[in-house]
């Protein structure tokens, strides 16, 4: 009888544990874009053009990852090889493979002290400071509605113990450079995640890391525009990854920032190594705006520092232990899956309306205005040049186009615009509607913007249908 009922108890002890272990199996994804995906974060990967014609290297890419960043053909050098010509071939190569396998897009980046062309090195002041501008509002414009984030501004802060700015040509601008950079990027794109992006950050207690976080601290107590921090995390024996990762994780998070790992990669081998990627998604996991980790290379011969096979699959594309701790570590995390982004294509050249149709009936009582309608202009100087944000209202009755007219200040001019056709670049000048903001229901608003030399101040912009 004893044994009887001891084979009893074993059987249902081990039906239990196989319950439990095929109700694990069942849930647990098996990719790790997947597996990011059902906790509302991605996981991504820098991906190099001339590599999507390798079938291994996209095989990889397609099946485990949700996320994208272009490697190189973001970088200033790449899209503006000439000062005002775009060059967006290679970009726009990564960015529709992307999209039309689901994935999303993060760019990498608009202001950065390495990677300019020959024409911008070797620029400086107001000059330089124009051409960034444009740069951001150029390249942001052209990706209009396809990405979810943008490094605007990478690496601008110095190693060691100084927590100061990095010396560059934009630096030498003036300190504004990168408040500046963001102002730029929220006016040419109000719907794109902007992030700082920046290396030897990780560790809590150094002085870099305090010196962004203090930067952080003041934009957003500004109203400097700035939605997520990236950590490249480059770990190897020099620059470690540190014990207190997740509090430099968290910390910036309490700013109110989404926090992004953007470039990770860890020398190393075996065990160790995949123990070091488990400690860093698992950190990434326990902070909940710690919403997406990409990987800088696929192989470990796709990485910029291949010798320290820093990657999670082998040169021939092979699972590492790295691998299957990151993976194990994904599934174990926690956090709640978000609607998934549009996946469908966009037109590349095709910015989406800036007006979004009009979910509430028009107002009964007629607006301020008339039936015509109304502008309104917010400027953002700095020495020497100026972004204008102007923002027109509809009267009473929707409008079918616009025309708005203003008077620059005497020796201001404009050196581009968006959203809108200019006529004149200084003294009196007028904008009208582009193809796809044309169209204002009664009371609604839509908004375009240029950018000038000089002084924007005292501008009185005045509005008629047309
Ligand atoms: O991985 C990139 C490599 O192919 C380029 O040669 C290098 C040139 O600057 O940039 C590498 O990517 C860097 C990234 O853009 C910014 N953070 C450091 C990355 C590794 O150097």
């Amino acid at each position: 009888m004893k044994r009887i009922a001891f084979a009893a108890a074993g059987a249902g002890a081990i039906a239990a544990c196989v319950s439990m272990v095929l109700a694990t199996s069942a849930t647990a994804a098996t990719t790790l874009g997947a597996s990011a995906a059902e906790k509302g974060r991605y996981f991504g990967a820098a991906v190099a053009a001339n590599k999507l014609s390798d079938s291994v290297y996209t095989t990889i890419l397609n099946r485990e990852f949700n996320s994208v960043t272009p490697e190189n053909e973001m970088k200033i050098d790449a899209t503006e090889p000439n000062q005002n010509q775009f060059n967006y071939t290679n970009a726009d190569r990564i960015v529709s493979h992307a999209r039309s396998r689901g994935m999303q897009v993060r760019g990498h980046t608009l202001a950065w002290h390495s990677q300019q062309p020959g024409w911008m090195q070797s620029m400086s002041g107001t000059a330089l400071r124009n051409a960034m501008i444009n740069h951001i509002t150029q390249v942001m414009t052209h990706y209009r509605g396809q990405l979810v984030a943008w490094d605007v501004v990478n690496e601008a802060f110095a190693d060691g113990s100084g927590g100061g700015r990095r010396d560059s040509n934009l630096q030498r601008t003036g300190n504004d450079w990168i408040e500046v950079a963001f102002r730029t990027a929220r006016a040419a794109d109000p719907n794109v995640k902007l992030c700082y992006n920046d290396y030897n950050t990780d560790n809590w207690t150094h002085a870099k890391t305090q010196a962004v976080y203090n930067m952080v601290r003041d934009f957003k107590s500004r109203g400097v525009p700035i939605d997520c921090v990236g950590l490249q995390s480059h770990f190897n024996s020099g620059s470690p990854y540190p014990s207190n990762y997740r509090t430099t994780l968290s910390s910036f998070a309490a700013l109110g920032v989404d926090v992004q790992i953007t470039e990770l990669d860890i020398e190393g081998s075996g065990t160790t190594q995949a123990n070091t990627y488990r400690s860093v998604v698992n950190d990434c996991m326990a902070v909940a705006r710690c919403n997406g980790i990409t990987v800088w290379g696929i192989r470990d011969t796709d990485s910029w520092r291949a010798s320290g096979t820093p990657l999670l699959f082998d040169g021939s594309g092979n699972k590492k232990p790295a691998y299957d701790a990151t993976l194990a570590a994904l599934n174990a995390g926690t956090g709640t899956p978000t609607t998934p982004p549009p996946s469908t294509p966009g037109n590349p050249t095709t910015p989406p309306p800036t007006t979004p149709p009009p979910t509430t009936p028009p107002p009964t009582t007629p607006p301020p205005g008339g039936a015509g309608c109304t502008a309104t202009v917010s400027i953002n100087q700095w020495t020497g040049g100026f972004v204008a944000t102007v923002r027109v209202t509809a009267g009473s009755s929707s409008l079918s186009g616009w025309t708005v007219s203003m008077t620059l200040p005497g020796g201001a001019t404009i050196t581009n615009a968006w959203n809108a056709n200019r006529s004149g670049n200084s003294g009196a000048v007028s904008f009208t509607n582009v193809s796809y903001n044309g169209s204002v229901a009664a009371g609604q608003s839509t908004e375009f913007g240029f950018q000038g030399n000089g002084t924007g101040s005292g501008m009185t912009p005045t509005c008629a249908a047309r």
